[in-house]
């Protein structure tokens, strides 16, 4: 990839397909401020644009995933303030270019994921977590409701009882509990969370692209539907799916009996 962009409060890195988004602001266990919102809005894009990018990582230096708004950028707020906007203008656009994305994200959990970083991690395809990661919804904390799609996502993942409870109690999950309660896909050592993380996301950049990117976008559309509906809605996915070059390429090594060379188109 040429022009790779820099920034100031995440670090972005391609290799080999694979984009790693790094929030970086460890001191603070990376918690969120407009240029960082901003900042990852803009990695997303340049993921969504670049073809040779076929998966995304999205990870915290340091001990934390991300502690959510930075609270001390509140503090600094002065004059006429809505959080509505805030939201609207910052972590809405987020979330929703994270669902849009029709690559594979997986948040790489490395340690505390709460308030709005844990609505960045809820938002990917795929959680894998350090033993050491824990979740914490927060928001009860300072006396406020859930945003970040954290309503959305918590409730679909582990159930309405289960995310009412953690939201209403803002108590910390480990991350053996969370793979009890299908917050995350998998818990690993500390030390072996890059190299399966790694693994993974290598996997999904020979994987075929157009057609996880399909899956994603039939996974968040049949959400809010009827079964009939859902059903004609894969028909015409499939209609989409089956004109790819990695859907020929696929059936073409099935009966010449070799692995399959995705592309990605
Ligand atoms: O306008 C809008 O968009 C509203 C949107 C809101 C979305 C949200 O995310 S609301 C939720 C905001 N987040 C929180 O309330 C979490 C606050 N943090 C914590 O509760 C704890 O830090 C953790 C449970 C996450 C981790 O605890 P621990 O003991 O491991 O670490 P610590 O010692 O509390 O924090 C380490 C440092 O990070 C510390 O800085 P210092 O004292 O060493 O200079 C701490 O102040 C800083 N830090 C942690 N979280 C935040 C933070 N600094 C700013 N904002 C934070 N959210």
């Amino acid at each position: 990839m040429t022009n790779q962009p820099s920034f100031e409060t995440i670090r972005f890195d391609v290799a080999d397909g694979v984009a790693t988004i790094t929030l970086n602001r460890p001191d603070k266990l990376n918690a969120l401020t407009t240029s960082m919102s901003k900042e990852l809005l803009a990695a997303l894009k340049t993921c969504a644009s670049e073809q040779t990018i076929r998966c995304v990582v999205i990870t915290g230096a340091g001990r934390g995933f991300s502690a959510g708004q930075d609270l001390a950028e509140f503090g600094q707020v002065t004059g006429k303030f809505s959080v509505g906007d805030h939201l609207r203008h910052g972590y809405n656009r987020l979330i929703l270019a994270m669902r849009a994305l029709e690559k594979p994200i997986i948040a790489k959990v490395n340690g505390v994921a709460a308030g709005a970083g844990l609505g960045l991690a809820l938002a990917a395809d795929l959680r894998i977590a350090s033993e050491k990661a824990s979740f914490v919804t927060a928001f009860i904390g300072i006396g406020l409701a859930p945003d970040s799609g954290v309503s959305w996502h918590l409730q679909r993942l582990i159930g309405p009882a289960r995310a009412f409870e953690l939201l209403a109690s803002g108590r910390k999950v480990r991350a053996e509990e969370a793979l009890t309660l299908g917050l995350v896909n998998q818990v690993v050592s500390a030390e072996a969370l890059d190299a399966t993380v790694a693994a993974m996301a290598g996997q999904f950049a020979q994987a075929p692209t157009r057609g996880i990117g399909l899956t994603k976008r039939v996974l968040n559309k049949v959400t809010a539907m009827p079964l009939a509906e859902a059903l004609e809605y894969e028909a015409q996915i499939q209609d989409i799916a089956i004109q790819t070059d990695d859907h020929k390429e696929g059936v073409q090594a099935f009966f010449e009996k070799r692995p399959p060379q995705f592309t990605g188109k």
